[in-house]
């Protein structure tokens, strides 16, 4: 095949799949969530349903996980600041069960994994565009509108939009407030939100 029209074809694969509405879910995890998980989020029990909610709205869904090896150096064990939380495989660090509709169609979302590094602390999930899975890349940089939501707002929220605007113009991002708890009192997302010139709802 000519090369022209092979790279003509993928620019058209690439547009068809991308998903003009895109969500991102970050860490809503239940070490996170759920007021016995290890890591507590206060108020984001309530995340888990309204996420839920809204996901239907969206053409894609890409969810973070915050997915640690047992001796991960964020660890207080191991001399970071962190209780233990989201270690690889356990209960702590799945999704809720009211998220597996949306996670019946594999075409409509992508699952992405962060800290597994045992050595290097990462709040952001989207750091290099070496690391983001190609179609996650391709999704963020065909879309036409992303919002973001999810846990902490103080940490991995903000982190991960910061790594996103790499990728995507600051107009086509939405903070969705509503669904996104902080470890603080909001003060930090809302700062982020402003410096950025982001849109929220
Ligand atoms: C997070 C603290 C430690 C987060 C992850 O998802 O915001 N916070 N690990
Ligand atoms: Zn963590």
């Amino acid at each position: 095949m000519e090369p022209e029209t092979k790279s003509k074809q993928n620019a058209e694969v690439t547009v068809e799949n991308a998903p003009a509405k895109l969500l991102v879910v970050v860490d809503v995890q239940r070490d996170f969530y759920d007021p016995s998980g290890s890591l507590y989020v206060t108020g984001s029990e309530v995340l888990p349903e309204k996420i839920a909610a809204l996901a239907g709205e969206y053409d894609a869904v890409v969810f973070t996980l915050d997915w640690h090896p047992g001796n991960h150096c964020s660890f207080k064990d191991e001399g970071g600041i962190w209780p233990k939380h989201c270690v690889q495989n356990t209960i702590g660090a799945g999704l809720p069960d009211c998220f597996t509709p949306i996670l019946s169609d594999p075409g409509k979302f992508r699952i992405f994994l962060k800290g597994t590094q045992q050595d290097k602390e990462q709040y952001g999930a989207f750091e290099t565009a070496e690391e983001i899975d190609p179609v996650i890349l391709s999704w963020f940089e065909g879309c036409e509108q992303v919002d973001v939501c999810g846990i902490a707002g103080d940490y991995c929220v903000k982190e991960s939009t910061a790594n996103l605007l790499n990728f995507v113009p600051a107009e086509k991002v939405t903070m969705l407030l509503d669904c996104i708890r902080s470890i603080d009192d909001g003060s930090t997302v809302k700062a982020f939100v402003e410096e950025k010139g982001l849109k929220t709802k």
